[in-house]
């Protein structure tokens, strides 16, 4: 089956959107097994779980990487010396790329900060505003990371450090994430550099309560994709008929979250044109989430044309923030 290309990730902006999206939507449910891609759970209110998400005390990436910024932003800062400037790829809302600006000392720094979402531009916009003293010159990119990346000013001074935070590029299947990381070599020059924080693998149970929490939040995260196809597919999923489930999967080193079905029954998707049954415990994975051992991240990205120049590991979250230099 050929794979659609994939429809944007959050609010439709228009007719083709929206019918891209189901057809994406029907291709991947019609997949073994049912699956569903977890960019399509950030929608505004699944954008707005995320960020509660990211305070939860048993999901520690956030925290960690902006004690990790903070902590070390004065080295990462050595990079600009000449300066240059910082371009950010999903900003979120702005505080990892202040943490890390505030400690770097590099006044006048230009930062690029490039996201879909014209909410989470916004709000990153006006955290970097605060660091008046800093004298920080924004641009925005309201677009895709591929078409953010290619719509960079080539003419800007070296060097530039791009950041790809969160561990956002755990999402990306191992295939997927080293054509990620070529891509964003190919937007880098020669000694232009890659900041990368990556989640390390720890213990299974710190791992199914950070995808599993007690408050139930990332299962609102996970089943408001369900709301998400009733509101924009008119789809007919009942939420009570479906449970989320984390699940720790060693060998692939991923935690995968799943929509576990609750009995069988049968769902229509009509703006797809989609009718499927699921049975009972028949389960839609919509999210990977990879977890890597330190010299993992290295093995990753040094192929896609790169150099780790250094690591930091926070030990208690396991989690590491990594510099790496473009050969
Ligand atoms: C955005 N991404 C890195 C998060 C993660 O940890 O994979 C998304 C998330 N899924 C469940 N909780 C958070």
């Amino acid at each position: 089956m050929k794979r659609p290309t994939p429809a944007a990730s959050l609010t439709l902006r228009n007719e083709t959107e929206r019918r891209e999206f189901a057809q994406d939507v029907r291709f991947y449910l019609q997949l073994n097994p049912r699956q569903l891609p977890s960019r399509f759970l950030y929608d505004t209110l699944g954008s707005a779980l995320f960020d509660a998400i990211c305070h939860l005390p048993w999901y520690r990436i956030t925290r960690s990487e902006l004690q990790l910024l903070r902590d070390h932003g004065a080295e990462i800062g050595h990079v600009f010396r000449q300066g240059g400037r910082v371009v950010e790829l999903g900003c979120g809302n702005g505080e990892k790329l202040a943490a890390l600006l505030m400690h770097a000392d590099v006044p006048g720094v230009r930062a690029h900060l490039i996201d879909l979402s014209e909410a989470a531009l916004g709000r990153s916009v006006q955290t970097l505003a605060a660091l008046q003293d800093l004298d920080i010159s924004v641009t925005t990119h309201q677009a895709t990371y591929e078409d953010g990346l290619l719509s960079l000013p080539a003419d800007d001074a070296p060097p530039t450090l791009l950041a790809f935070l969160g561990s956002n590029i755990g999402n990306f299947d191992p295939p997927g994430a080293a054509a990620f990381l070529r891509l964003m070599r190919a937007a880098l020059r020669p000694r232009d550099y890659l900041l990368l924080g990556a989640d390390l693998v720890k213990s299974e149970r710190d791992l199914l309560l950070a995808y599993d929490d007690p408050l139930g939040l990332t299962a609102a995260f996970d089943k408001n994709l369900l709301l998400r196809l009733n509101a924009e597919l008119n789809a007919n999923f009942h939420l009570d008929r479906f449970a989320h489930r984390a699940v720790w999967n060693r060998e692939a080193s991923r935690v995968e979250m799943h929509l576990a079905s609750l009995g069988a029954q049968e769902v229509f998707i009509e703006d797809a044109d989609f009718r499927f049954t699921l049975e009972d415990g028949e389960t839609i994975w919509t999210e990977s989430s990879y977890k890597y051992e330190p010299q993992a991240v290295r093995q990753l990205v040094e192929p896609a044309g790169f150099v780790q120049r250094h690591q930091w590991i926070d030990e208690r979250a396991r989690f590491a923030l990594t510099l790496f230099e473009a050969a």
